[in-house]
């Protein structure tokens, strides 16, 4: 078994604690490494060498050349593709071929991306003419400093490489902090940086517990911004301490994501966006599709395909090509989403197929597998179907009018993404401009193109990432302005 290490000024360090967690693999429930149990001595220690970085070697690198280590890191991470794969699958319980097709790629894309972001960017000039000029105005854009990156455990390299690459390329100085129920591949990206030459102390990782190593970065007076993605309750405790002592804070959040299906769209097409929305990494996403809304028309015939399709899905091995749904992240998970299942009954509501526990040969009959769920029957307005419940569990919901779905759609306290099926060309531009959520997609889903902003409303966070949005967020602006 692997002893993971801290990663400060370019080496592998023990927790200051000497003490280490438990990494358990969640298909098997079985150990499969330690994690240093990290703490405020961890951190500062990561925050000197990244202080120290800035105002040494990697303070003085240009664009090319962080451009050139953002590409060196992509072309690293897609040479190991396979290893690090198997890492993603074993710390999640993720379908290989989906850690495989979707999370690696995805974080060699995210390095590649920012590489060509930061050769391509462009600065504001602003020629003021009238009086009391003639001046010319530009926009120096800066570093921040030293930054702090907190990330999850559903997608944890492809979110982790979603800041790094950025907060790098704007020639940042990052502590990272992973999940610390998936350390593996954040070790991995660890290795990687020293392997391609980026400069120590420019990427540094600390692991270790939320409250702990997580809130150590949070309150560090040396950390000048926090990008987050984690759980709302966890986000306003994150907001709570950074704001006093302005920091500069992108919070990506939860969400309660309505997949909105209009008598007028093809079924076929609308049944498998919505099996996707649903049910991808077993609803464990925080843009999943957990609220599914049907025009009443045609809502039974909907309905019957989508469970026959929901019935279909192979849920087992995760290291099986064929499997479609592998484990949940944690037993104490899996416990969670049965909680919600027991409330839905409780709520009015009639389990249409899943939730139940899978029988799974040895040693998987250990791991934390859910049957996926559909539920009908319910108020738009209970809890399960109001509240985000992070796993394989779709509530279904008829509506009569446009304006219904809308209220449904809108009604509830989050508000990150939604997805629209319609052939009707108006309503879905006059739909997407009336839901209240910071992305829409229309007759698809979690299609990602990584120039457009990325983020939600309400309890789903605040703030933008995503292209030009955080190349913004990572850096500060500075106006020049030149009397002529
Ligand atoms: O996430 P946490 P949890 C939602 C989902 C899930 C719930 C709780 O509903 O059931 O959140 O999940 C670090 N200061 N999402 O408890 O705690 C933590 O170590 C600083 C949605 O696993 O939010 C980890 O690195 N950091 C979501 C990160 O925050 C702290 C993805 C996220 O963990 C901290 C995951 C603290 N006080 C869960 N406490 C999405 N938006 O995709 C914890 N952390």
């Amino acid at each position: 078994m692997r002893t993971l290490s801290q990663f400060i000024a370019g080496r592998e360090h023990a927790p200051r604690s000497g003490e280490h967690l438990d990494d358990v693999a969640p298909a098997t429930g079985e150990v499969v490494a330690r994690v240093p149990r990290g703490g405020e001595a961890d951190v500062a220690a990561a925050v000197e060498a990244a202080r120290a970085a800035l105002d040494g070697a990697w303070g003085k690198t240009s664009t090319e050349e962080r451009a050139r280590l953002l590409d060196a890191i992509a072309d690293r991470i897609e040479a190991r593709k396979d290893d690090l794969a198997a890492l993603e699958s074993l710390d999640t319980g993720k379908p290989l071929r989906l850690a495989a097709t979707i999370d690696i790629p995805r974080a060699v894309a995210n390095f590649r991306f920012f590489a060509g972001a930061i050769r391509h960017d462009r600065t504001d000039c602003h020629l003021t003419d009238g009086p009391p000029g003639p001046a010319l105005n530009y926009t120096l854009r800066r570093p921040l400093g030293v930054v702090g990156l907190i990330s999850p455990w559903n997608l944890p390299l492809y979110l982790l490489s979603w800041k790094v690459a950025p907060a790098l390329g704007m020639g940042n100085a990052v502590v990272a902090k992973p999940s610390e129920l998936t350390p593996l591949t954040a070790s991995a990206l660890a290795e990687i940086t020293a392997e391609v030459g980026l400069p120590p102390g420019a990427f540094n990782l600390v692991h270790g517990l939320g409250p702990e190593a997580g809130q150590a970065l949070v309150e560090h007076p040396g950390v000048a911004a926090i990008s987050f993605t984690g759980g709302t309750a966890t986000g306003a405790r994150v907001a709570a301490t950074a704001a006093p002592v302005f920091k500069k804070l992108s919070l990506e959040l939860g969400g309660k994501n309505p997949t909105l299906v209009f008598a007028d769209a093809d079924l076929e097409q609308a049944v498998e966006g919505a099996v996707r929305a649903g049910f991808t990494n077993q609803g464990q996403v925080c843009l999943c599709g957990s609220r599914l809304l049907v025009e009443r028309s045609v809502h039974d015939r909907f309905l019957e395909a989508f469970v026959a399709r929901v019935k279909a899905l192979r849920l087992g091995d995760p290291k099986d090509p064929a499997t479609d749904l592998g484990a949940l992240i944690s037993l104490a998970h899996r416990d969670k989403v049965e909680g919600y299942l027991r409330l839905a009954r409780e709520e009015g509501g009639r389990v249409l197929c899943g939730g139940e526990r899978p029988a799974l040969p040895a040693p998987l009959d250990r791991g934390a597998f859910l049957a996926p769920a559909v539920v009908a029957g319910l108020p738009a307005t209970c809890r399960t179907a109001t509240e985000e419940i992070f796993g394989p569990v779709v509530t279904v919901h008829p509506f009569d009018t446009e304006a219904e779905a809308l209220a449904m759609a809108n009604g509830v306290r989050y508000g990150l993404s939604a997805s629209v099926w319609t052939r009707d060309l108006s309503r879905a531009h006059r739909v997407s401009a009336a839901l209240d959520t910071g992305m829409v997609w229309v007759n698809t889903w979690l299609l990602r193109d990584l120039r457009t902003p990325f983020g939600g409303v309400k309890d789903s966070g605040v703030g933008r990432e995503g292209g030009a949005y955080s190349l913004e967020f990572f850096s500060e602006a500075r106006n020049v302005c030149v009397k002529l």
